[in-house]
């Protein structure tokens, strides 16, 4: 027979492994949309639009190579609902020889794959994902031995191994990183640029069709929908950062704006996790802007560090940490996830922006979901599983692999200092520093207690008082109780005070996470 390839929805790149592998003369691409992935969480609706549309378009382009592809929709006759049901059907319909797969992004998948080493009847290959940079065993040898983690070893490691902004054997400008230069706030601007936009097209109206019809409990608007769906458009739309973004993408990476949803970022995760774009590829094109003196360093070495070193990291640690990590709870915070995350109605403007722009957009930028999102879960002892759900859920960007370190590690401090040195925990007045959100909101970023006051306030004190066994210990953070306990005692209590009130209103009851009804 010939050989079964299933080519997953974040696997769209033509020169996957797992197609290197076989012959388009000899072998049957399988390629199936299922119940089983989409509604593990209930992902956004763009999400699953842009998912099945990619998938949808990479079957087109596959048969134009030459393949035979064999493709599932979810609503056709027969749909088994998961890979397991697809492949063992396909398996009868086709008797292969073989079956070959490019191994998955997440943990729960490669375990379904190391199961049908046994449960299926012909040989299963389960290939490395050669399109990142870092193979997960090269991560392992890398953080073997080593008493810290830190990203940016990692990171000037890959430097090194790619050439990438190298002169010689020494960093390009004489450091490895500029992020000093990078933390201005930005000023709301009509020449701000924008996202590359795409009109649907048939494919994608069918799509829209069947997301709306399916899965209309899940989270998030579902039109206008404007995403790339294929290789060709997602270039397009890494060719408009470049040209129009990418200069500034330094100054303002952390820079907040009420009306500006996308600030100086490229939108292009999505694509890049989806296999529509390819990471080296992308880090060379910036690296030539700065060549050829259209972009500056600060900005192009801050770029190629969140791809080449924060990206791979993060993926790094995934694997190396799976299956324990997901159960990391260092502060073991219990609260539920507010419901406000789910429909952004909220006071809190700087929330209400980042969450209703989520809802809007499957899309917000880090710092967004550093600093607002993911802090205020953090300080308010939220259960880090909800908030994990949430993440997954909501972003077009959101796959295990990438989005629980970040959640748990980066954010939450869940597994208790493994990613970052000291929790990303801040108040009012760094979110105020940052943005323009204060201005349109119903609390005052000045005052430290009682109703008026700004929740990111006397949150921040209770969480670090609340967690004081925990993180007095670190030296980053000794100076920061010294203040605490320098407050009078009337003062603390009144923050405590308040914190309790805010966090029993907010976290009250599990929200109802729109699961789909389907
Ligand atoms: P840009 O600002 O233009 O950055 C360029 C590229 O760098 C991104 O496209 C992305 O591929 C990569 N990148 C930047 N930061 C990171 C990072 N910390 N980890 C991995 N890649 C990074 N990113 C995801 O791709 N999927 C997720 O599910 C995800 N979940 C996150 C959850 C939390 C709590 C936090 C704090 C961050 C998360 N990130 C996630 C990282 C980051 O926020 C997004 O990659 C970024 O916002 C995507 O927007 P962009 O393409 O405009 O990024
Ligand atoms: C995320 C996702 C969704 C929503 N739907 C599908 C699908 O129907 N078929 C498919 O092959 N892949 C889908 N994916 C992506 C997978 O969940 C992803 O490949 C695994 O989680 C491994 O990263
Ligand atoms: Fe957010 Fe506080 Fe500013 Fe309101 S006052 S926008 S809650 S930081």
């Amino acid at each position: 027979g010939r050989d079964l390839v299933l080519v997953l929805g974040d696997q769209l790149s033509l020169g996957l492994s797992s197609l290197r592998a076989a012959d388009p003369a000899n072998a049957v691409v399988l390629m199936a949309e299922v119940y089983e992935e989409a509604s593990y969480v209930p992902h956004h609706k763009k999400k699953l639009a842009f998912i099945f549309s990619a998938m949808r378009h990479f079957a087109d382009a596959l048969r134009a190579q030459g393949w035979t592809v064999e493709y599932t929709k979810l609503d056709d006759p027969g749909n088994a609902g998961s890979f397991d049901g697809e492949v063992e059907r396909a398996i009868e319909r086709h008797r292969p020889a073989c079956l070959i797969v490019t191994e998955p992004g997440e943990w729960r998948v490669a375990q379904k794959f190391a199961d049908w080493r046994d449960s299926l009847d012909i040989p299963v290959e389960v290939l490395d994902d050669d399109r990142f940079l870092c193979s997960r065993a090269d991560f392992r040898d890398w953080a073997a031995g080593r008493k810290s983690l830190r990203m940016e070893y990692f990171y000037r490691d890959m430097r090194r191994r790619t050439g990438l902004l190298m002169d010689g054997d020494e960093p390009e400008g004489g450091r490895w990183n500029f992020d000093a230069e990078n933390r201005k706030p930005a000023d709301d601007d009509l020449f701000m640029p924008q996202p590359a936009r795409f009109a649907p097209d048939d494919t994608t109206r069918e799509v829209l069709a069947l997301v709306d019809a399916h899965f209309s409990n899940h989270v998030g608007d579902l039109e206008p929908f404007w995403f790339a769906v294929t290789r060709e458009d997602a270039e397009a739309a890494f060719e408009t950062f470049v040209k129009d973004a990418l200069p500034l993408f330094g100054d303002y990476q952390d820079a907040m704006l009420q009306d500006r949803k996308f600030l100086f970022h490229s939108v292009c995760s999505l694509y890049l996790n989806a296999g529509l774009l390819d990471p080296l590829d992308m880090c060379r094109r910036a690296e030539a802007e700065y060549y050829s003196g259209r972009a500056p360093l600060n900005a192009v070495e801050g770029y190629i560090r969140q791809i080449l070193g924060w990206r791979e990291y993060i993926r790094g640690i995934y694997w190396l940490k799976m299956p324990e990590y997901a159960d990391s709870n260092f502060f073991e915070a219990d609260n539920n996830l507010p419901g406000f995350y789910w429909t952004g109605e909220t006071d809190l403007a700087c929330v209400r922006a980042a969450a209703g722009q989520t809802i809007e957009e499957a899309y917000a930028h880090h710092i967004q979901r550093l600093m607002i999102t993911g802090n205020l879960a953090m300080l308010m002892g939220v259960d880090p599983k909800q908030i994990h759900e949430w993440y997954l859920a909501v972003y077009a960007d959101a796959y295990e692999w990438v989005e629980m370190p970040n959640t748990l590690g980066m954010s939450q401090f869940a597994d208790g200092g493994l990613l970052g040195s000291k929790p990303y925990a801040a108040g009012g007045n760094y979110i105020n520093k940052m943005s323009d959100y204060c201005g349109h909101c119903a609390y005052d970023v000045k005052q430290k207690t009682g109703p008026r006051a700004c929740p990111f306030n006397y949150l921040y004190w209770d969480f670090l008082a609340r967690n004081r066994d925990k993180l007095e210990g670190n030296p980053r953070l000794g100076p920061v109780y010294r203040t605490w306990d320098k407050m009078s005692a009337d003062k603390r209590e009144a923050t405590r005070e308040s914190a309790r009130a805010f966090i029993r209103d907010a976290c009250g009851q599990r929200a109802d996470t729109l699961v789909s009804n389907t």
